[in-house]
């Protein structure tokens, strides 16, 4: 069939709207009609071409809400209409990793998922016969996309697709890295650097724990009335002090605090996230993705005093059997996800998205097909 789709022919180029070729679903495959997508960091991340597993041409866009259009042979569990939000971490829930409850990680098809093709190794996307890559086997920037079964996860059909989309990502990856991967306790002190999606979503993740101090850090004061809205009790900006942010906040503390989260993708600041941890016990969370190249320093001395350094992928969350949830704590009200949307637009102003994320102007955009 023919799709509208965003196309990044080359890394560090606008993306290009153009009607391409999407072939139908194969063995375990879903065709999919993306109804919204929100736009993350790490899609403009994988567009500059710095990302090293980056394929080009392909179509961009991980944080999907979308309606099932047609099941391929050997899918068990979803139907035509079905409401799904895919999931670029998959849940075979038979792979090592499935089986233990220490990780989200399913192996059972990242060479794939990451490398931009399906799981038998071919691709459903073309242009004039030229094939184009999948992106991190969800490839939301496209009016249709396939993915497999195990990458979807099927959710309650009263959520809003144009809003539950950013759970594919921003928002599940805060929240989850607070909850499954630091495990903040409740009258913890957490510091969060970066207040994007994914910063102010472990603003409300620290709040769901009973933090009892959150301290959000960015370089944009704009970004400090939501944080504020949800949770935050300190905002700094890094340009108004005279020293270094980690002496602010390890005098503000007393020490240093208990948690920290890395919500930018800058070495330097995972340094700081580390070093403003209190010694003995404080855990620093990157969560973060930075460039070809980029590596991560610190004295072995801040490790030897007990700081504890620590990554999540998509807030270890399981999609499958957790996604569901997370979409029935927003229906609920324990979760926001509106707020959250500051934009939207139709898939050919989708430059647009990009353009506001990186001047600091939105938190998410999300794009309407
Ligand atoms: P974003 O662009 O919306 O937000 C980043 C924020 O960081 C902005 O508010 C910006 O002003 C701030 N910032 C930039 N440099 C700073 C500095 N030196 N000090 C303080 N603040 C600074 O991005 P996002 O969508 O929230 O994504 C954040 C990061 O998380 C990206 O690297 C993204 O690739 C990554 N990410 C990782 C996962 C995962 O599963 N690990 C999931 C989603 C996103
Ligand atoms: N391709 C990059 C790594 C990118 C990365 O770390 N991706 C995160 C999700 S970011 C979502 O916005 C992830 O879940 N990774 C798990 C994995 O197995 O890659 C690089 O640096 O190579
Ligand atoms: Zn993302
Ligand atoms: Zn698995």
């Amino acid at each position: 069939m023919k799709a509208r789709a965003a196309v990044a022919w080359e890394p560090a180029k606008p993306l290009s709207i153009e009607e391409i070729d999407v072939e139908g679903p194969k063995e375990g495959e879903v065709l999919l009609k993306v109804i919204a997508s929100g736009v993350c960091h790490t899609d403009a991340f994988t567009l500059s071409g710095q990302d090293p597993e980056g394929a080009f041409p392909c179509v961009l866009g991980h944080e999907g809400g979308c309606e099932v259009v047609e099941c391929g042979p050997g899918v068990k569990d979803l139907k035509p209409g079905d409401h799904v939000i895919p999931l670029y971490i998959p849940e075979c829930g038979d792979c090592e990793y499935c089986r233990s409850t220490k990780s989200n990680l399913c192996q059972s098809i990242a060479s794939t998922v990451w490398t931009g093709y399906m799981p038998d190794g071919t691709r459903r996307f073309s242009h004039k016969g030229k094939p184009i890559f999948h992106y991190m086997g969800c490839s939301t920037f496209s009016e249709y996309t396939v993915v497999p079964e195990i990458a979807l996860a099927k959710i309650n059909p009263a959520a809003p697709l144009d809003k539950v989309c950013l759970l594919g990502c921003g928002i599940t990856t805060g929240i989850g890295a607070v909850l499954n991967t630091a495990k903040v306790e409740a009258g913890s002190t957490v510091a969060v650097f970066g207040l994007g999606g994914i910063g102010l979503s472990v603003i409300q993740g620290a709040v769901m724990a009973k933090a009892a101090r959150i301290i959000a850090v960015d370089l944009n004061p704009a970004k400090f009335e939501m944080a504020r809205q949800l949770g935050a009790t300190d905002c700094i900006n890094p340009k108004d002090l005279t020293g270094s942010v980690t002496e602010a906040i390890v005098e503000m503390t007393r020490g240093g605090v208990d948690y920290s989260f890395e919500c930018i993708g800058n070495v330097e600041v995972m340094r700081q996230a580390l070093e403003c941890c209190r010694m003995g016990w404080g855990v620093s969370t990157i969560i973060g993705v930075a460039g070809a190249g980029q590596e991560i320093r610190t004295r072995p001395f801040q490790l030897v005093t007990g700081r504890t350094w620590k990554g999540s992928a998509f807030g270890g969350v399981k999609g499958r059997t957790q996604l569901p949830g997370y979409v029935e704590q927003y229906l609920a009200g324990e979760i926001e996800v509106d707020r959250m949307v500051t934009h939207t637009m139709p898939l050919e102003d989708i430059n647009r998205a990009f353009d506001l994320m990186h001047s600091g102007e939105s938190i998410r955009s999300v794009i309407l097909f």
